[in-house]
């Protein structure tokens, strides 16, 4: 095993190659740092993990870069061979999941993108693109529980980040997040009253905060930058020569 050698994945949260990276690491349950990039401007340890590219995810395993996600799960799957394997044990099955995670890549991912980069007909392409590409995914999948049978692999890290984007619906205006995280999780801190007049209440207020606190706090800016009095009694406590302090 490798565990011993330092390990730091470049990643930046919201990508779904690092995702990847990051659920090959789960599954093997290796502890790693993880160093979130600012892609506007890149690391030099980025830069020189992966000149060519210059793209997160990399894997830097003892000073060693490993640079291209499914790269870095195949890496993972063989540095870590005792646990959780992502890889089928034989030569064939490998090759096929090898083939349908590049799948994956090439007609899911590239297509996925091109659907929110196009417009009018060539997105009506990349949509029916995108759609076949589902169509044969779901046919290779059938009736197994995973892409390799019984047990989550390789082509399912491939592909279970872009999924997870799409069952994402949008959901706008923080106050209507707020209602929304409420009741998708019902069974814990309720935010709303269980009663439908007080639920009434509470949204009106909620709204009123919207509407007419936030409206004065904003008009007038202290120079501390505390909105504090505008919106409770508390006295601000950031600075001394604040204009909103209630002393
Ligand atoms: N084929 C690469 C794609 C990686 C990739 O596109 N990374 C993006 C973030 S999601 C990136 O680093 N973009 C920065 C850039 O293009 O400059 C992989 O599988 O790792």
């Amino acid at each position: 095993m490798a565990e011993t050698k330092e390990l730091v994945l470049l990643n930046c949260w919201a990508s779904p190659y690092g995702m990847r990276c990051r659920i090959a690491l789960a599954e093997k349950r290796v502890e790693y740092e993880h160093k979130d990039e600012n892609l506007m401007e890149k690391s030099p340890l980025l830069l020189q993990s992966n000149p060519v590219h210059k793209k997160i995810p990399v894997l830097v395993h003892g000073g060693k870069p490993v640079c291209e996600s499914l790269v870095i799960v195949q890496y993972v799957d063989e540095a870590w061979p005792d646990r959780a394997p992502l890889l089928p044990a034989d030569a064939y099955g490998r090759a096929q999941a090898r083939f349908w995670a590049d799948f994956v890549d090439k007609k899911i991912f590239e297509c996925g993108t091109k659907l929110w980069m196009l417009k009018k007909e060539a997105q009506g392409e990349a949509k029916k693109e995108f759609t076949e590409g589902l169509k044969l995914l779901e046919g290779e999948l059938g009736e197994k529980k995973y892409f390799g049978g019984d047990t989550f692999g390789f082509v399912d890290v491939a592909l279970v980040p872009l999924m997870a984007w799409f069952r994402t619906k949008p959901v706008c205006e923080s106050l209507i997040i707020v209602q929304y995280l409420d009741e998708v999780w019902p069974d814990r801190a309720p935010l709303l009253p269980a009663d439908p007049y007080g639920r009434a209440k509470a949204r009106y207020w909620a709204d009123f905060i919207d509407k007419e606190v936030r409206a004065t706090a904003f008009t007038t800016t202290p120079s501390c930058g505390c909105f504090r009095r505008a919106t409770s009694s508390t006295a601000c406590l950031r600075t001394s020569g604040c204009q909103f302090s209630l002393h």
